[in-house]
């Protein structure tokens, strides 16, 4: 971190048109912890409070063009990097050979790589056979990887390895069996697809350095906690996984350990749940409220 006062955070991700997620979210994010925020726009979505009608990749050199100017000018001022939608394999090889360069002068940065494969609407975020590139190229640099149960799954299957996720021991083998597989520093599995009928919603973090596991318990954040927003009765906050990975980056980037900046982090998204609101035509989803620590001075 650097002397001055306000953080530098790069975001390389998808612009999603309802700004509930994406980069949109991510930027948001960084405001509110008091960091510039960069962005590389790596797949434009066409979607609405309904779902993702659209999705459409940057071509290759429109990822390497934009991540070429950020690391000529911002080299020495980035403090995190958060990836995530990165769609296809030309996309994706854009980033590592980029972010490669990148870590020759600055492998001290914290890298954090939500693995988005498909929205809640069903829309495709990353295509199948780009799993292999990402797991090639890209995990390998990452500091810590952040995906829900069934992006946990579906990565394990992946790698042949066929499990199940229903509970917290199945989380924490899960977590520690995928950081081997994708050679990055740590695993988080975010519990709030967890099909348990209690109201928790616990994250489990694999630390691969110090190889240990911390559990993360809450009050569920997920499908199935319903909470009165705007005379509505809310089942679906768009953006929770985006916000919470680009959360993490802020707290990584000012120097918090990996296990600080995951209970940090819930804490923000909580605090956004707790004060969303509505609209648009989706009568179950409600939009994060990134400013909620200064809703004392609204007007
Ligand atoms: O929430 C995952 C996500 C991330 N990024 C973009 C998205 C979505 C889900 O729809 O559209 C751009």
């Amino acid at each position: 971190m650097s002397t001055r006062d306000v953080g530098c955070c790069l975001t390389i991700a998808g612009s999603d048109s309802c700004a509930g997620a994406g980069l949109q979210a991510d930027l948001k994010t960084f405001m509110a912890h008091n960091i510039h925020g960069l962005s590389v726009v790596t797949v434009v979505t066409s979607q609405n409070s309904l779902g993702v009608q659209r999705v459409f990749g940057m071509p290759r050199i429109a990822v390497e063009g934009q991540l070429k100017s950020i690391i000529q000018d911002f080299t020495k001022d980035i403090d995190g990097i958060k990836i995530g939608v990165i769609f296809n394999e030309e996309i994706i090889t854009a980033i590592a050979s980029k972010l490669n360069e990148f870590r020759v002068a600055r492998d001290d940065v914290p890298i954090i790589l939500d693995p988005v494969i498909i929205s809640s609407s069903g829309a495709v975020l990353l295509q199948p056979e780009a799993t292999a590139q990402m797991v090639q190229n890209l995990t390998p640099i990452v500091t810590l990887v952040t995906p829900n149960i069934p992006e946990a799954v579906y990565l394990l299957k992946y790698f042949s390895v066929e499990q199940t996720i229903n509970n917290i021991d199945q989380m924490k083998s899960a977590a520690k069996e995928l950081q081997k597989h994708l050679k990055c520093k740590h695993v988080m599995i975010k519990g709030g697809h967890l099909s348990s009928s209690n109201a928790s919603s616990p994250d489990v973090l694999y630390d691969g350095v110090d190889d240990k596991h911390h559990v993360f318990e809450s009050e569920k954040i997920s499908k199935n906690f319903t909470k009165t927003v705007d005379g509505l009765s809310i089942s679906n906050w768009h953006g929770t996984g985006c916000t919470m990975s680009s959360a993490i980056t802020c707290y990584m980037a000012k120097g918090v350990s990996v296990s600080e900046a995951v209970k940090l982090s819930k804490q923000y998204v909580r605090d956004a749940m707790e004060n969303s609101y509505h609209i648009g035509g989706s009568k179950t989803t409600a939009q994060l409220n990134h400013n909620a620590q200064n809703k004392k001075f609204n007007l």
